[in-house]
């Protein structure tokens, strides 16, 4: 748990006298300290490895709240472990979770009467379904955006593909019984406000009917097969792949079944939505002139090898990664060793199941001696591939699903 986020640890450190913090320092402290000060040496918060047994490879961009990315040779898996899962947390973890207690409630306009499940009634009333799902979110590749965007600056490890088991929102909702005005279903999570204030909700954003309705969007209890980790919305979550992962509430305890668009925290532009028309890099635009981001664009990621890797002439290399969309399935990867002016094709596998990332492989030969790049390409079933620069400037840079890129030496 994020530990200076707990009052309790706070009064802790306040009631302990100098001399036992002296000795968790194995020394004593030679000038004042601050009161309410936590020695340097002492905290142990930037540590996801610690806090969350994440990999120590991955990158911590902000730890009020937790954000941390993970790289994409740790994302050579062809199921994301937890240990190499990105977090995004926009509020402070729950700190008291009870799975024994806990409960989701469902209200809102078009629902006739509020409903309260307990956990244990969603995980044995309703068919249970496991799916392999990618959560990408919609500011991954923030970082390369030019003028820059305000954020977590993201690389390209805002991505993760796990198995998730939960039961179908939709199966849950026809028992809840909702009504024919139902347009949008938002969720409540019980992560704090970064400011602690009770009335404030950190997130809570949702999605529309339809998105609702599909089989794949579930309310899960599981991830690859153990409790869902802390960071990630233990003990309950709803996952609705093909989204931004923003619209993935953890910690899920409330629905709201709304007759209009969900107007909770961060729903409204300019959070998660893009300009409707194309605007030049760094323009000022209108809320009114900006749309709430849908179906996440084509993308993939070469997972191995890392780049910079160092080969020997006339080897061949076996390059590997995973491709996603929104849409329905990837048709295609190839990748390019020249900039772009030649493109090959990859194997490519077929989908564990829809908004699975499909993994592609290729077998390189380097006609010489030299610095190379290694560019990878997806299509999807619309037609879309990925732009080899990256996409459309939008004020909050959102969805880059430029090609990824490789360094290769071979000498
Ligand atoms: N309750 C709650 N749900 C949340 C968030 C949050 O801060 N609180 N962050 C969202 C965002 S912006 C993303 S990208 C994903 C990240 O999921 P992960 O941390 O499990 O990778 O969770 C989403 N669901
Ligand atoms: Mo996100």
């Amino acid at each position: 748990m994020a530990t200076t986020d707990n009052p309790n640890r706070r009064n802790f450190i306040k009631k302990t006298a100098l001399g036992s913090m002296a000795a968790l320092l194995g020394t004593k402290i030679v000038y004042a300290l601050p009161e309410n000060y936590t020695p340097v040496a002492l905290e142990q918060d930037n540590d996801p490895s610690k806090l969350f047994g994440k990999h120590k490879d991955m990158i911590v961009l902000n730890n009020k709240p937790w954000n941390v990315e993970s790289r994409a040779h740790l994302l050579d898996d062809a199921v994301t472990p937890a240990d190499k899962m990105f977090i995004r947390n926009n509020g402070l973890i729950p700190e008291k979770i009870d799975p024994e207690k806990w409960t989701l409630t469902i209200k809102g306009e078009a629902i006739t009467k509020e409903k309260t499940y307990t956990l244990q009634e969603l995980k044995t009333k309703f068919p249970v379904h496991t799916y392999q799902l990618v959560l990408e979110c919609g500011g991954n590749g923030r970082k390369e955006y030019y003028p820059p965007a305000k954020g977590n600056q993201w690389s390209l490890g805002a991505v993760s593909c796990a198995k998730w088991t939960g039961i179908r929102l939709k199966d849950l909702l026809k028992d809840a019984g909702i009504n024919d005005n139902a347009v949008y279903v938002g969720y409540h999570g019980a992560d704090k406000h970064i400011s602690r204030d009770p009335n404030k909700q950190p997130i809570s954003r949702g999605i529309p009917i339809s998105k609702a309705m599909d089989d794949y969007t579930i309310i899960a209890f599981a991830m690859n097969g153990e409790d869902i980790p802390i960071a990630h919305g233990h003990p309950l979550r709803l996952i609705a792949s093909g989204f931004p992962a923003s619209v993935s509430g953890k910690w899920l305890e409330g629905l709201s079944i709304r007759d209009k668009v969900h107007d909770g925290e961060k729903m409204a532009a300019p959070s998660y939505s893009i300009p409707k028309l194309p605007v030049e890099p760094g323009a000022e635009v209108k809320n009114e002139d900006m749309k709430i981001i849908e179906s996440m664009p084509v993308k993939s990621l070469v997972s191995y090898p890392k780049s910079g890797a160092i080969i020997k002439p006339n080897q061949a290399l076996e390059i590997r990664g995973h491709a996603w969309t929104g849409a329905e399935h990837i048709t295609k990867v190839e990748y390019s060793i020249d900039f772009g002016a030649t493109w090959h094709a990859c194997n490519l596998e077929k989908a564990a199941n829809r908004y699975s990332w499909q993994h592609f492989k290729a077998k390189i030969n380097f006609p010489q001696e030299g610095y190379y790049e290694v560019w990878a390409k997806a299509t999807d079933n619309t037609g879309l591939s990925q732009p080899m620069v990256t996409p459309g400037w939008n004020p909050k840079g959102y969805l880059n699903n430029a090609c990824h890129r490789i360094a290769i030496k071979v000498s």
